[in-house]
């Protein structure tokens, strides 16, 4: 059941109109050029789509608008994380009744809740819906850490089916696989497939996908195929991308980059700042050859 799950899932953006609303056409055509590129499934409504600078009502018209698109062309799983368990349960059962795949969550934050609070938090929303849910371990943006132990935690209960580690600690990905071999750990930060699939991960969740996903998906059939030094070219130039996006803003500078390739993106959402013309250049200038 989990073969479904493996693989590059793009975790998609956000594009907006010039009115600063929801630009469902567009995410439509990147939905569509995703799935042409093959990607196994996609991850909807995550911190790559601006989750919470979107209202819960646009959180739903997003995950409306790629399960129109995309359901029964790939795996779907749509991240509900709020730090709300009441809001978060809303969007988990809508999602099940759009037909998502699986449900995804980032540990609650901010009010530095407890352990066993933050598990509360989980097991009450798997208890209100049917979908299974994939832990989200983002430590470095939730400042929650969730350790090797706290996630067994989870994944002894069969409705948790893996995590997402978006974490450079490939010690604790390792443990995780380890320990539940037949669970899944998707590798978070793109720039480290690489190391995340040689230390055992099904595959990965990503933003950069969202417009060069044949890249990582050759580093995952190559890796499959013992080609080290393929996979490792491949990484490599991808990583002078993704230096660049860093320096500008990620999540900015992917739009810029979707823009350049003939979406209407429309810029991040405020409080992220818009790209100058300078930095739009500096950027896209790196970044357009490579693709
Ligand atoms: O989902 C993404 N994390 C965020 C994971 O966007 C916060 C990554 O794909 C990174 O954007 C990427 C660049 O650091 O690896």
């Amino acid at each position: 059941m989990n073969e479904k799950f493996k693989g590059i899932f793009p975790a998609l953006l956000t594009p907006f109109d010039e009115s600063n609303r929801v630009n469902t056409k567009v995410l439509e055509e990147l939905v569509d050029y995703n799935l042409k590129k093959g990607v196994d499934g996609f991850y909807v409504g995550g911190s790559t789509a601006e989750a919470f600078l979107l209202t819960d009502e646009e959180r739903l018209l997003v995950m409306k608008t790629v399960s129109g698109r995309a359901k029964g062309k790939c795996t779907l799983i749509a991240h509900i994380g709020c730090i709300s368990t009441a809001q978060a349960i809303r969007l988990a059962k809508a999602a099940q009744e759009m037909g998502y795949d699986a449900v995804s969550s980032v540990a609650p934050f901010y009010y530095k809740f407890s352990f066993n609070e933050i598990k509360k938090y989980y097991f009450d929303i798997v208890d209100a819906v049917e979908l299974p849910m994939l832990i989200y371990n983002f430590p470095a943006f939730s400042g929650v850490n969730l350790t090797v132990d706290n996630i067994k935690e989870f994944l002894n209960d069969d409705r948790f089916i893996g995590v997402k580690h978006t974490s450079n600690d490939y010690f604790a990905l390792e443990q995780f696989k380890a320990a539940y071999p037949d669970k899944l750990v998707y590798n978070g930060y793109d720039e480290m497939l690489l190391a995340g699939l040689s230390m055992g991960a099904d595959g990965a969740i990503g933003s950069t996908f969202n417009f060069m996903a044949e890249k990582f998906i050759k580093i995952r059939e190559m890796m499959a195929k013992n080609d080290l030094t393929g996979a490792r070219k491949i990484q490599k130039e991808a990583n002078i991308i993704i230096q660049a996006l860093c320096k500008v803003g990620v999540m900015q500078g992917e739009k810029a980059v979707l823009d350049a390739l003939g979406f209407d993106f429309g810029p991040a959402r405020a409080p992220f700042a818009s790209l100058t013309e300078a930095q739009k250049k500096e950027l896209l200038d790196v970044v357009m050859p490579l693709l």
